[in-house]
């Protein structure tokens, strides 16, 4: 889409599951006329993924960049390093993200709670809170957050991934309020089951099997589901905001609704 042409897109997660698949899809929506900040804590598959987008798309430029969004600390200065050429961030994709568990409260392991809120709350505040006072200084600049169900929805065994999702939805509404003399646009993307590259793995630290039973006898969302969200979000006209989506495949109807065949 014109409207995407040569702006600035950072995209945190970008190494895998929807922050990919999100790379590739303003990439192609762009026709590659588009400059992507791919960050994430494993630089091999971003340079991977850039070689793979580049390959189809000559004249696209990437720049691969190691972050990891749980290291606060961290943020600032890998701002502060990015060439001056993808300095301005047009659009913020707030992708990094994980579950960890489903363990009931009174058992959920504590280097997991500050994990989860690390990266889903605290890190995704930062980053926030950094480029929306570059937004701020051009009066333009899209925010996008990946929210979840889980943060409408709260279910047994979520006791941490939901409130950090709920911690997350009351952030970005206040940050739509507070930016209503802006042409900032703040967009909260509120998947359901996305059969994604690592969710669920991640999730149960590398059970296969567990991972596999949560998509049982479903024909769940894949990651290019979202990505195609994010970008038609992201390629409305200027005035048009798509302030919250809550996305699911037909099986699901809520948190608590999942119909298995
Ligand atoms: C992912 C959806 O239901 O696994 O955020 O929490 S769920």
């Amino acid at each position: 889409a014109k409207r995407l042409s040569g702006k600035t897109v950072l995209i945190t997660g970008a190494s895998a599951g929807i922050g990919k698949a999100t790379a590739q899809a303003f990439t192609e929506a762009a026709n590659g006329d588009i400059k992507l900040v791919l960050a994430a804590r494993r630089l091999e598959k971003l340079n991977a993924l850039q070689a793979e987008l580049t390959s189809q798309y000559p004249k696209l430029k990437v720049h691969p960049v190691i972050l990891d969004v749980s290291k606060i600390e961290t943020i600032e200065p890998f701002l502060k390093a990015l060439p001056t050429e993808f300095a301005t961030i047009d659009v913020l994709v707030n992708n990094a993200g994980k579950a960890l568990g489903l363990d009931p409260i009174g058992t959920i392991d504590s280097q997991d709670v500050d994990t989860m809120f690390q990266t889903n709350v605290l890190g995704l505040i930062q980053l926030t809170q950094l480029v929306v006072t570059q937004m701020k200084k051009r009066n333009r600049g899209d925010i996008i957050q990946l929210g979840s169900v889980a943060g409408r929805n709260p279910y047994p065994g979520g006791g941490i991934y939901c409130a950090t999702k709920a911690a997350l939805r009351s952030f970005t509404h206040v940050l739509r309020e507070e930016l209503i003399n802006t042409k900032i646009r703040v967009i909260e993307i509120q998947p359901g089951n996305v059969e994604s590259d690592e969710f669920s793995l991640t999730r149960f630290k590398g059970d296969k099997n567990r991972a596999a039973k949560v998509y049982e006898g479903t024909e769940p969302l894949t990651q290019e589901d979202i990505a195609e969200l994010i970008v038609f979000a992201a390629s409305r006209r200027e005035n048009t905001v798509i302030a919250e989506s809550l996305i699911f495949s037909t099986d699901q109807a809520s948190a608590y609704h999942i119909y298995r065949a």
